[in-house]
């Protein structure tokens, strides 16, 4: 089987049948014809896309695509100039973890998305508040990087995501390592926390099998529904933001920015709320107290110690500190 068949999985044909409805007008027959499928199975195709909220008209010329839906798994597949398949839930409990299901299986450069999660997860199993109205997704990725370097995909999902954002009017700072933030005056916080990424890997022997880049982004949610010091894109801009917009603009700008280190390194620097800033980062064995001096390729911290030292730190909490 060629390789995209399995790749795209199930929904191949049902994308395909979406790809030919935008282009205007076509006839079922000659839709079968082209797919290389029944009659049958070009109506079952679009009676899906129905029940998934398409407007599908049928005239004398045959089906034209009306409307979209506002947001699901072929929503945000329609019209993306990105290689992704999206898988999508209504409810679920961790969209980290049915990505690491799919990946377990073979699968790449599939997102799943969900709007609600019942189970959703932080680093260090602190639990991640997902109420509905929330943008919860999980890429599946499989690059060829050595495990040291995979936090370039933290790198590329914060910037991708901080961008989107910033495309619906909302000012958003990146906290090191994985902090998208909505910057305020209380400087020890940096800002009131809008997003995170959890990112979860599995490899041997210094290569990496699988990576899944997992982004929590409060969007269309109350800030009443999240815990404190946490904030919405409904509640900065007043009103509910198009989310089928959004993923689509994070996930094109995220496929762009993993296969450019040096591009996500720069544009993370110019999105930073850490570099410059004086923090402490809390390390398993040590906590250093410096200034954020630099963001290497591989998404490490550079910190300039008050003791004189420059270090490397991979990962680790990170805490801004109010200047001297
Ligand atoms: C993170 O962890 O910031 C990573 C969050 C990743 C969530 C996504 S959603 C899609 C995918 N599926 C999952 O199950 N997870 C990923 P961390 O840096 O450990 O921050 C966790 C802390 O943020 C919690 O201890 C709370 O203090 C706070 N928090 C919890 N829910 C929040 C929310 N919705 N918005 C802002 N802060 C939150």
């Amino acid at each position: 089987m060629d390789p995209d068949r399995l790749r795209v999985g199930v929904n191949e044909t049902r994308r395909a049948v979406l790809d030919a409805l935008a282009d205007g007008p076509v006839s079922g027959p000659a839709l079968a014809a082209d797919l290389e499928v029944s009659r049958a199975a070009v109506w079952k195709h679009v009676e899906a896309l129905r029940d998934a909220g398409f407007v599908v008209e049928s005239d004398a010329d045959g089906y034209v695509l009306d409307a979209v839906p506002e947001f699901g798994g072929l929503a945000v597949e329609y019209g993306l100039d990105a290689p992704f398949a999206v898988e999508y839930h209504d409810s679920i409990p961790s969209t980290n973890d049915r990505a690491r299901e799919l990946a377990a299986a073979g699968r790449d450069d599939v997102v799943v998305l969900a709007d609600e999660q019942t189970g959703g997860r932080g680093r260090l199993e602190r639990a991640w508040s997902s109420p509905s109205g929330g943008v919860w997704a999980s890429v599946v990725c499989r690059p060829d990087l050595p495990p040291a370097r995979v936090s370039l995909l933290t790198t590329a999902a914060s910037v991708a995501f901080g961008d989107a954002v910033e495309a619906t009017g909302v000012e958003a700072a990146i906290k090191w390592p994985n902090d998208l933030l909505v910057p305020d005056d209380d400087a020890a916080r940096g800002g009131r926390k809008l997003a995170g990424v959890l990112t979860e890997m599995e490899g041997e022997a210094g290569r990496v099998s699988w990576v899944v880049v997992g982004v929590g982004l409060n969007a269309n949610v109350p800030e009443e529904d999240l815990p404190p010091g946490a904030t919405s894109l409904l509640a900065e801009t007043g009103g509910p933001v198009d989310r089928r917009a959004l993923v689509q603009r994070a996930l094109e700008r995220f496929a762009a920015l993993r296969d450019d280190p040096e591009r996500a390194r720069e544009a993370w620097r110019e999105r930073s709320a850490t570099l410059g800033e004086r923090v402490r980062v809390t390390l398993p064995a040590e906590t250093l107290v410096g200034t954020a001096a630099d963001v290497t390729e591989a998404g490490a911290l550079v910190v300039e110690t008050d003791g004189g030292e420059r270090r490397t730190v991979h990962a680790g909490e990170c805490e801004h500190l109010r200047p001297a």
